[in-house]
């Protein structure tokens, strides 16, 4: 009986104090995991000169990045490559360029200075909504700006960089998508249709390169408060505030951060799709205005 308690008690006291150690040698051995270190890689960011593509531009230089800023606005640009370079002692090149300029998208590459020609990480950022038309009323001028630079630029910059990637067997394609590349939503039929483009050429693009060490990755953000709604309701302030009423709205930073995520996962880690939601948001058009009564 002695020995039996004896066995009991000596087991009970080995499993309390043998959790504690196991739990802590798993603690260090999860702690070493390190991420992609993408210091003096070569990124090229699209719509860099606001919000999420400017975002993109500090966490990339951040990570040690040289940057290739590409966008409408000179003046904007030049100010963002002055504060990186200062801020993170990176190289940082600016190209003033409207997407929708598919000739001067496809030559690029050659056009940069030699540093940047081997895009590393391509964020392909710049897109679009304009208007909320019904299916029987759609603006086919805004129509056709927002297929152009949400599908036609992506598919012209994204074929003439990959082809670099390919033949040095390596390089990061993210474009940046939406919630609306997986619903379609009332008076958004076009910029559903140009997010749900963007997620057939992400994937496709990942069966072309499936036996290359090229990563093709999508972020789809819900509701991010940027200048986009704004940019949508053509300048209505109010209408675009109305957007994320009662929210807490993502932010540019909340999408960069999704972007290093991908870029800084090692090399045999291909993360696919981050989708991503304001807290107080179930789909593309369920939102909760909680905020609102507090
Ligand atoms: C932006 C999100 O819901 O306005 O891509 O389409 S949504």
């Amino acid at each position: 009986m002695a020995l039996i308690t004896y066995i009991v008690i000596n087991t009970i006291i080995r499993v309390f104090y043998s959790i504690p150690i196991r739990r802590e040698s798993l603690i260090h051995r999860m702690s070493s995991y390190r991420p992609y270190s993408i210091k003096g890689k070569v990124a090229l960011v699209t719509g860099a000169s606001a919000g999420i593509g400017e975002a993109c531009a500090w966490r990339l230089a951040e990570a040690g990045c040289n940057i290739v800023l590409l966008a409408r606005r000179a003046d904007r640009l030049e100010v963002l490559k002055k504060s990186l370079v200062e801020a993170y002692d990176v190289q940082v090149h600016c190209v003033v360029m409207d997407v929708r300029d598919t000739n001067a998208l496809q030559a690029l590459p050659q056009t940069l200075p030699v540093a940047f020609q081997n895009i590393d990480i391509l964020v392909n950022n710049a897109g679009l909504a304009l208007g909320m038309d019904t299916t029987d009323d759609v603006n086919m001028e805004d129509a056709t700006i927002m297929l152009d630079t949400n599908v036609k630029a992506v598919v012209a910059l994204t074929s003439v960089v990959s082809k670099g990637m390919k033949e040095r067997n390596s390089g990061h394609i993210i474009n940046i998508s939406s919630v609306a590349a997986h619903e379609s939503y009332k008076q958004g039929g076009v910029y559903c249709a140009t997010k749900h483009a963007l997620d057939a050429l992400t994937v496709a693009a990942r069966h072309d390169f499936v036996d290359t060490d090229i990563r093709v990755t999508a972020i789809s953000p819900g509701a991010v408060k940027t200048e986009f709604s704004v940019v949508r309701f053509k300048g209505d302030e109010k209408r675009a505030d109305d957007v994320y009423a009662g929210i807490k709205p993502l932010t540019a930073a909340d999408i960069a951060d999704n972007v290093v995520y991908a870029a800084t996962r090692p090399p045999h880690v291909q993360i696919t799709e981050i989708n991503v939601l304001a807290t107080y948001q179930c789909s593309a058009r369920g939102l909760a205005r909680v905020l609102l009564e507090k």
